[in-house]
């Protein structure tokens, strides 16, 4: 396998090649680890994992000498595009931000299909989990993993009438995780009730075997409950029993792990009704991981408002408890799988997980009062839900009568629930007993093998035929894809942009050119839609349209955001780069500054008759970034400063640099102004031992070096450009340089 260089594309093609040849490294979820050393850069933290080798840092690190600590939640990023090539992409950029555990939701409902797929589902879109998929993509991870130096899991759905199917599929290609839980199938898919948790026997069989993680589906009658705060009994009664079924059927609790969510977002008071919620469900199930899903039920368009809901959301894992977080995106409220959202979302689960690190050294839950009255009262209202359901007649008559996803919260109802037959829905009909000749040589089989009558060892049932797949991978058939729409043809047709050629705008296919633009206007919130579609196409965007709107105030203006394509690409061959501006960094800075004997002081001033004063002093002034942030001593001494007097205070103050201002330039009495420092130096028998630097909005640096002196800063220049040019000139002139 190829190594990935981190300045370079992970090249897609050689990714697909030999892929039949491919097999996965290993089997079964992992865990961060806790690092040995708690302490990184300048800070001492109190529970992060092991650092990543490589990754990208949250902005501010650069001020803390580029620390990246790691949070010991595992963090999910879902990556849908529903081209597996790009989604590969991304995955790359995720890991670097800090995900480890990538979930590939499909476009459309892979559980409406009702086989394994092999080749290209032509004609219906998106990506189902196609062995091919899976391998490029957990090939892919492998190298990510290697590059990013920590385990990356790799996580897909096991439902639908195909799920046993899938699960099998996924062990044998070293899926790490899974959402399964039969009571998806029933109240979302309409599948057969006990089809699906016949089913689920099997699925939950392979996946102990596989030790893939299970996550359930309990969160999606939060997503779909019409006042989502008032399913909290039911969302414990649904993590009950896919757990306890879970374990019956041999799923260790440490690999099942439940779909938690805060059930709602502002404006309700939702720490107050999410936290006791997450109480009463850690009292309840606490032997099991908990994946703490983000609230997605209300999530709207803006990025702001989902990322607040999200740190909220994050608070309440911390104050309790989450293994694993999930990061969703207001993509989501929107349906538009971005990549600067996924990476987004996974900062802002790094950076609020590490900005609460240690907090439960400093609170505590209370343990009275009323989040202890709330939690006991969920609690109650629960197990009240389950007795019903088993005084109902179980399980399936409880689904038949509506129990669940009912809009009242419990014990009242509002009659609205989703009802589904226990005759009828997807694969009703299609369960049947086993015959006596029934025979099944397969490891991780719920039930009985029955292999004894053909000379089997009920121990080891896939001995009989000289392993199963999971034991004799040679009999893993792999299918490339077989229609026109395939990755191949794809690929061809965005060479030139994965050639480095030209350039072209990217939110979530290659070359898909999707642009995003934010704006106010001054109008009503329908009227700026209106006009920003106009404003698009004014600017000759393709297929302008307005994803988000927020109302500023009704008459005075909107926010918007609008997205549409540009019709062109930028040719990389013919781009002009202009140089990176040199700085120092801040610590290299303080060094030559502040190190033993290496205090500088300098004499500054407008020269001439000139009364500009802002410029210089935007230049020494520590609150706007000006040099003496790094220690420099500045003698200040005015506007309209005479050149004899700025030479003479550089002798009497012993001071090392002279630092002009001159802004007016006409008859170039700026660079004449310099010509005369230079020369009074020379006179005066100074100029070696001093550095003269001017600057003014008129100035070129190459002719005011032309006058003699040091350096020249022009227009824009910063006190980082005054303070790396006195630090390196200083070096040279000690040699250093
Ligand atoms: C999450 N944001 O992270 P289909 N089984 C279960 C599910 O929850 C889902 C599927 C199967 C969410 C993921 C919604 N969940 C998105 C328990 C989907 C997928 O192929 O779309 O029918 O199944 O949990």
């Amino acid at each position: 396998m190829t190594e990935l260089k981190r300045n370079e594309k992970l090249d897609i093609v050689e990714l697909l090649k030999d892929l039949d040849k491919y097999e996965p490294r290993r089997r079964g979820w992992t865990w961060r680890e806790k690092a040995d050393d708690q302490h990184m850069g300048p800070f001492e933290y109190h529970e992060i994992s092991k650092p990543l080798k490589q990754s990208v840092p949250l902005p501010p690190a650069k001020f803390m000498e580029d620390v990246d600590p790691q949070p010991m939640q595992t963090i999910t990023t879902e990556i849908a595009s529903g081209r597996f090539e790009d989604d590969i992409r991304r995955m790359r950029m995720a890991a670097w931000h800090g995900a480890d555990h990538l979930m590939v939701i499909r476009h459309m409902g892979q559980s409406h299909i009702d086989g394994l797929m092999e080749g290209t589902p032509q004609g219906i879109g998106g990506v189902p989990i196609t062995r091919k998929q899976i391998r490029a993509q957990r090939k892919a991870i492998d190298m990510i993993e290697d590059e990013v130096g920590r385990p990356i899991n790799y996580h897909s759905y096991i439902s639908g009438v195909a799920g046993p199917d899938v699960a099998v599929l996924f062990a044998e290609e070293g899926v790490n995780g899974a959402h399964q839980d039969p009571q998806y199938n029933v109240l979302y898919r309409d599948i057969n009730c006990v089809r699906s948790f016949v089913d689920a026997c099997e699925s939950k069989k392979i996946m102990a075997w596989a030790e893939i993680l299970q996550i359930d589906g309990a969160h999606n009658a939060n997503a779909t409950a019409r006042e989502a705060w008032k399913v909290m009994p039911e969302l414990i009664v649904q993590h009950a029993i896919n757990s306890r079924f879970s374990e019956k059927v041999g799923i260790k609790p440490e690999n099942i792990s439940l779909s938690t969510v805060p059930p709602t977002a502002t404006p309700a008071p939702c720490v107050y009704m999410d936290l006791p919620y997450a109480v009463a469900l850690r009292d309840i199930c606490d032997r099991y991981k908990m994946r703490a899903q983000m609230n997605t039920k209300y999530i709207q368009s803006s990025a702001r408002e989902a990322t607040v809901t999200h740190v909220l959301n994050m608070l309440i894992s911390k104050l309790t408890r989450a293994d694993i977080q999930s990061t969703i995106t207001p993509d989501e409220g929107r349906n538009v799988p971005w990549h600067i959202y996924n990476i987004e979302a996974c900062d802002t689960a790094k950076q609020t997980l590490i900005g609460l690190d240690g907090l439960m050294d400093l609170v505590e839950l209370k343990k009275d009062g009323p989040l202890r009255e709330m939690a006991r009262d969920i609690k109650e209202r629960a197990l009240l839900f389950m007795e019903e359901i088993v005084e109902n007649g179980g399980y399936f008559q409880a689904v038949q009568d509506g129990f669940f996803v009912d809009s009242a919260k419990y014990p009242e109802r509002n009659g609205d629930g989703i009802a589904r037959k226990i005759e009828g829905g997807v694969g009703y009909g299609f369960i049947f007993e086993r015959d006596e000749d029934y025979m099944a040589p397969v490891t991780a089989h719920y039930g009985y093998n029955n292999v004894e009558q053909y000379g089997g060892d009920p121990e080891n049932p896939s001995a009989l035929i000289g392993g199963c797949t999971f034991e004799d991978r040679s009999k893993i058939v792999y299918i490339d894809e077989l229609d026109d729409d395939n990755v191949n043809v794809r690929l061809e047709k965005v060479a030139k942009y994965r050639t480095g050629e030209v350039v072209t705008p990217e939110v979530e296919w290659c070359g898909d050119r999707v642009i995003m633009l934010t704006m106010m206007l001054p109008v009503n919130k329908r009227v700026a839609e209106a006009a920003a579609v106009e404003l698009g196409k004014k600017l000759g965007l393709v297929d302008p349209e307005v994803i988000s709107a927020e109302v500023m105030q009704d008459a005075e203006g909107t926010r918007i955001e609008l997205k549409g394509r540009v019709d062109f690409d930028i040719d990389l061959t013919t781009l002009e780069i202009p140089p990176e501006p040199h700085y120092l960094s801040d610590k290299e800075l303080y060094e030559e500054f502040e190190g033993e004997g290496r205090h500088m002081k300098v004499v500054c001033g407008t020269v001439g008759e000139d009364e500009h004063s802002v410029g210089m002093r935007e230049i020494i002034n520590i609150k706007h970034g000006g040099i003496e942030k790094w220690g420099i001593e500045c003698i200040y001494l005015g506007t309209s400063v005479p050149v004899e007097k700025m030479v003479d205070a550089c002798i009497e103050e012993n001071a090392e640099a002279i630092l002009a201002s001159t802004i007016i330039s006409h008859d170039n009495v700026h660079y004449k102004n310099m010509k005369r420092i230079n020369d009074l130096c020379v006179e005066k028998g100074i100029r070696d031992k001093v550095i003269i630097c001017a600057g003014g909005t008129q100035v070129i640096p190459e002719e005011a070096v032309k006058t003699g002196i040091d350096m020249g800063f022009g227009r824009n220049s910063h006190g980082i450009d005054v303070a790396t040019f006195l630090a390196e000139e200083r070096q040279r002139r000690r040699g250093e340089k």
